[in-house]
């Protein structure tokens, strides 16, 4: 039984058992609160069937070109464990093209064979399918890949994504919806409610405008948003029309970019393309709808293009960018993560300047056990409750469960820590306030942050 009011007395006080006694109260406490707390995921890249599945299980109506990946078959292809594989086959043994002319589940069969069988599957992602088995009832000792493919494909795609809620403890899932992906935009051009699944928040990702304007203004001109190579104002106007309609067709709670490591913001003066982009058409829109930019900064893409969604890389990128931004853009909201470990430390204090700032998750190559521990001691430590811990960034939906199992039990064990620190100063830490931190950092630092006025 936990006191709801913890009675922790200095090392004076109570006994020595006494104390450690209450200490351990303190971390079940905290331990259970962060194991109870339904979190929003601010970022995924998962979708409801409506956008069409490859696998569609015990439903029918498979779409080969279908978002909503799930299943034992996309977990086990998934692009970090192709990345993985292609280490330990040599290249004389195996050819890229070979392995992607295989179908999805001989895929699978190579890197169940490879990364699980023929070597231990101790690596982040490759114990995540573990996890993901074994709380789903299925016993990852039993090695059965046939008995775990007959099982998911009993399974109903759209039951799959409640009992996957459940267990992960999602309350809900926020998507990617890449405007510039034409397999993506077509399904929003051809019904305007396929985002319309309350499970899921609809969040317009535009690379292209700020990445790769010459490629992004030919296609807004197809798309019947004339824009030049060069930003005039009627280039800013048309810009600015075709984020108001994609705004309003996703019914979008956010909108996100995803930066290389050498984005660079100068300042106002700053005449490089994609800093009038961001001023000039990307700001004054979200002011206007008041909705926050989610930063996502560090990813040089395609360094081995033939690894195809796994071929991408990190790198150091430039905080004092992100805080020029903050300082320039007082009236908008930014969300930022980055991807290089490297740039935590300075991200974290940039977030101490600017209110505006909310940083958010152990991005890709730095959600791992060892970084999410090292991230988020840090960032407790200069922000307190005043950050968003973790994102899961899910790609298969089934991927929530361990991503969520694994990041609770490394957030929890940061806060025990610190709960234990305020602990023996003597100041009580309720229950009701611990649970309401845990809300803060799983559901209402987001969500405040998108309501901002
Ligand atoms: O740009 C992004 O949103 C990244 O998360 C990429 O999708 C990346 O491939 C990924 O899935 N990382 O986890
Ligand atoms: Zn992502």
């Amino acid at each position: 039984m936990v006191a709801s009011q913890l009675q922790l007395d200095s090392a004076g006080g109570a006994g020595a058992d006494a104390a450690t006694e209450q200490m351990t109260a303190l971390e079940s406490l905290v331990r259970r609160a962060v194991r109870e707390q339904p979190v929003w995921d601010f970022h995924t890249h998962l979708y409801p069937p409506s956008f069409g599945t490859p696998f569609s299980g015990a439903a029918n109506g498979a779409d080969p070109k279908g978002l909503m990946l799930w299943g034992i078959d996309e977990l086990l292809t998934y692009h970090y464990l192709v990345a993985e594989v292609f280490r330990v086959v040599p290249a004389r043994q195996l050819p890229y093209d070979d392995f992607w002319r295989m179908t999805k589940s001989e895929q699978a069969d190579h890197i169940w064979k490879h990364l699980f069988l023929e070597r231990s599957p101790i690596s982040e992602a490759c114990r995540g399918v573990l996890t993901t088995l074994q709380r789903l009832g299925l016993d990852p000792g039993d090695r059965d890949l046939q008995g775990y493919r007959g099982w998911f494909a009993q399974q109903d795609p759209n039951r799959q994504i409640d009992r996957v809620m459940e267990i992960a403890g999602v309350s809900r899932i926020t998507m990617t919806n890449a405007v510039f992906d034409d397999n993506e935009r077509q399904r929003w051009l051809e019904n305007q409610d396929v985002g319309a699944d309350s499970r899921f928040a609809a969040v317009l990702r535009f690379d292209p405008l700020l990445c790769d304007w010459p490629h992004a203004a030919a296609r807004l001109t197809e798309w019947g948003y004339p824009v030049g190579p060069t930003l005039d104002d009627e280039g800013v106007e048309q810009g600015r029309r075709f984020l108001r309609d994609w705004i309003s067709r996703t019914r979008a709670i956010y909108c996100a970019v995803s930066l290389p490591p050498e984005f660079l913001y100068d300042g106002m003066e700053d005449s490089r393309i994609s800093s009038q982009v961001l001023r000039r058409i990307v700001a004054p829109v979200l002011e206007e709808t008041n909705m926050p930019l989610a930063l996502m900064i560090g990813s040089k893409r395609g360094v081995n293009p033939q690894l195809r969604d796994g071929g991408d890389m990190v790198g150091l990128a430039d905080v004092a960018s992100v805080a020029r931004i903050c300082a320039d853009l007082p009236r908008n909201r930014l969300f930022c993560t980055m991807l290089a470990r490297e740039n935590q430390h300075e991200l974290a204090v940039a977030a101490r300047k600017f209110r505006n700032l909310m940083v958010f998750g152990c991005w890709w190559f730095v959600n791992n056990p060892s970084l999410i521990d090292e991230i988020t001691r840090m960032r407790v430590e200069l922000l307190g409750v005043s950050f968003i811990p973790q994102h899961s960034d899910a790609r298969v939906l089934d991927q929530l469960i361990y991503k969520w199992d694994h990041s609770r039990e490394l957030i929890a064990n940061v806060l025990v820590d610190k709960y234990r620190d305020v602990a023996a100063t003597g100041w009580r830490p309720t229950e009701a306030e611990i649970r309401r931190d845990v809300r803060l950092y799983f559901h209402d630092n987001m969500a405040n942050f998108l309501a901002s006025p």
